[in-house]
């Protein structure tokens, strides 16, 4: 218990060190602004300790909403240095007309949690109680028309119509950046002379640059800034002219599972069209990732739209139907056996029985480099939450204890080496202390 306890209260101090006073940075060095997924995850882990800084959490990140809705993966700290792409490199509000001017942000968007992290924050305020309950409450009705407009700006801007599936033009809208998974579309990003010349700024933050993407994705990473900037960031444009252009399962059943959530608010502030809208929504998204479930290996396959091929590698994106939640039995009990079976968490190599990003068994697999093979705290809570919602208490119980374990050693690691454990990427990694809040706390 004392252990547990010490966990949390370090994984809080994380979060209060990475505090701006406006916005908690993703983490201390390499990543000192704030991004939209994480500060979602963050202000979960915020609603553990603190309801007023996991409610501004949110209200500070959609200061930075685009008037389409969109909310960008980026909202830049001015006072920050030493991360690049920077607002100069994106300068949206000279290129989009849709781009606030203060505060900076990039032109590309991120993973949709927000309104799985508005639900979770009331769960929490209800569980308190009184004041706390009211508060949070009239701060969910203030933020919704922002979270609706966000829910919008994707069903307009981004549901392909010929998948169903969310469309990126970037793999870091994504979240899982250099993921194996965007190896085949990335191939078909070809950096022209135009490619402004530049200095990463990452592997400087790193033990190791192999923990990073290589530099040949960086070039392509620029080069699809680029392109964003040149359509002035608009998606109509971009379907035509993007040389990425990518079906996301997992960004899909995210935002099927978190529709539903805003629908259901929608009903507690007696907004009956809207929540029917918004259940359409998530329907549709389940749908389409229901829709792309590989016979084959039973995982869910991304698409590349500019061909119509199923991406089919063995990433931790393949759980995506779990996440969307309502996935009818079969698909669901093949989806947990395989989860626990010998390609995953039951491979035995692994120091731990958790879900690599990428599989173990896949050629693919590098299990020191980011997204394409580490464990990554963040990805287990999202799955035990969604395990959980569905019902799944035991298998949901019996991953997070052992996610938790991964954590013992304080680092706060963003991701972990799934066959020694050691932690990698940035330590004090907001997300991960956040989760770990969330784990330990929120749950009492
Ligand atoms: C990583 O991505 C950023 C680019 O957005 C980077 O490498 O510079 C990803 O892990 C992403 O999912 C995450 O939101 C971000 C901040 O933690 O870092």
């Amino acid at each position: 218990m004392t252990g547990s306890l010490t966990l949390a209260a370090r994984a809080a101090y994380i979060l209060r060190d990475n505090s701006t006073g406006v916005i908690t940075k993703a983490s201390p060095s390499l990543y000192p602004h704030q991004w939209s997924w994480d500060a979602g995850f963050n202000s979960i882990g915020l609603a553990a300790v603190d309801l007023p800084r996991a409610r501004r959490e949110l209200d500070s990140l959609f200061a930075g909403q685009w008037r389409n809705g969109m909310v960008p993966h980026i909202v830049f700290d001015p006072a920050a240095t030493g991360y690049w792409p920077g607002p100069e490199q994106w300068r949206c509000s000279r290129y989009c007309t849709l781009a606030p001017e203060s505060p900076a942000t990039s032109g590309i968007t991120d993973p949709p949690v927000h309104a799985i992290a508005i639900a979770r924050i009331l769960e929490v305020a209800a569980a308190h109680g009184g004041r706390d309950n009211e508060e949070t409450m009239q701060w969910a009705a203030g933020i919704y028309p922002r979270a609706l407009a966000w829910h919008r700006f994707l069903a307009r801007e981004r549901a392909d119509k010929a998948t169903g599936l969310m469309t990126l033009f970037h793999g870091w809208e994504s979240g899982t950046d250099n993921s194996p998974r965007w190896d085949v579309p990335y191939g078909n990003v070809v950096p022209g002379p135009e490619l402004p010349t530049y200095i990463r700024k990452d592997t400087a933050h790193v033990s190791d640059a192999d923990q990073r993407p290589t530099d040949l994705e960086y070039d392509r990473y620029l080069w699809l800034c680029e392109e964003a900037k040149r359509s002035g960031y608009d998606s109509a444009t971009l379907r035509r002219t993007g040389s990425f252009q990518v079906g996301d399962v997992l960004f899909t059943a995210i935002y099927a599972a978190a529709s539903d959530l805003l629908a259901d608010l929608a009903v507690r502030l007696r907004e009956p069209d809207d929540a029917a809208e918004l259940r359409d929504y998530a329907a549709q998204a389940r749908a389409a990732v229901f829709c792309h479930v590989d016979e084959a290996s039973g995982l869910a396959a991304d698409v590349d739209l500019r061909t119509g091929a199923w991406l089919r590698t063995e990433t931790c994106a393949g759980f995506a139907p779990l996440i969307a939640g309502r996935a009818p039995y079969e698909t669901r009990q093949r989806l947990t056996d395989l989860l626990l079976g010998e390609r995953w968490c039951g491979h035995p190599a692994l120091k731990l029985p958790l879900p690599p990003s990428t599989s173990p068994c896949s050629p693919a697999f590098n299990p020191a480099c980011y997204w394409r093979g580490p464990v990554w705290p963040v990805f287990n809570w999202l799955l035990t939450w969604a395990l959980r919602r569905d019902g799944e208490e035991v298998l949901a119980d019996k991953l997070s204890v052992i996610a938790i374990a991964e954590l013992e050693d304080g680092t706060y690691a963003e991701y972990y080496h799934p066959l020694t454990g050691e932690p990698l990427g940035s330590h004090n990694q907001s997300w991960t202390a956040a989760v770990a809040l969330d784990w330990l706390l929120a749950n009492d």
